[in-house]
């Protein structure tokens, strides 16, 4: 059941300009910077980011992909998996500073696979995390380095994120399941 669009297109593309700025700020300028996207929908993300950041700064900027696929069969918090799937981040990550992006923070449970993932690569010097939507309920001690927008639900809620890329469609909508 749908409960309403939590962001436009254009407040999508205004946050990512944000926070692209905000990565900028806090990185001195980024000349080091890796941008890790987690599948599927970081992957975009991390990728629209480095665009921005290169367009401000004036220097390309590295982007990879870890996949991780979070197990639930039902969705629900119990039981939960993620699998981190075989394959290269796409460069290397050894003394950079690492950016996680994925698309909703919910348990941090996708992050704490993600950082095991990213040193089974190499070390990076320093690794944040930037999430699109914080929903809230953590499981375990893991926060964002950067947040699009905070957004509190209950458990019952699903973040929808929609991303042209994927879903040839963008926007944010919150959904009862
Ligand atoms: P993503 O691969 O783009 O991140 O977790 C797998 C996919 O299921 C995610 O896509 C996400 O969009 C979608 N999803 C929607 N609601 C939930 C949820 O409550 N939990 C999880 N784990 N995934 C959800
Ligand atoms: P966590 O591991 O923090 O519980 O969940 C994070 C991962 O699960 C993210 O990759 C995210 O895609 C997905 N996820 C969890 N909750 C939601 C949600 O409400 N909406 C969407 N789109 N993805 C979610
Ligand atoms: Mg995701």
């Amino acid at each position: 059941r749908d409960k309403g669009r939590l962001m436009s297109a254009s407040e999508i593309e205004r946050t990512l300009v944000r926070l692209a700025h905000e990565i900028v700020e806090k990185n001195n300028g980024g000349a080091n910077l890796g941008l890790v996207g987690v599948k599927r929908r970081g992957v975009p993300l991390a990728e629209r980011l480095a665009k921005l950041i290169a367009g401000i700064e004036k220097h390309p900027v590295d982007t990879g992909v870890l996949d991780i696929s979070f197990y639930r069969d039902d969705l629900s918090t119990h039981d939960v998996r993620p699998v981190v799937h075989k394959g290269e981040v796409g460069f290397d990550v050894n003394g950079r500073d690492i950016i996680l992006v994925d698309d909703v923070l919910y348990t941090g449970r996708t992050v704490r696979a993600a950082l095991d993932a990213l040193f089974d690569h190499g070390r990076p010097r320093r690794v944040q995390l930037l999430v699109l939507i914080d929903r809230g309920h953590r499981e375990l001690p893991i926060e964002a380095s950067f947040v699009g927008r905070h957004v509190p639900t209950s458990s019952r809620e699903i973040v929808e994120v929609k991303l042209r890329e994927i879903d040839g469609d963008e926007q944010v909508v919150l959904v009862e399941r």
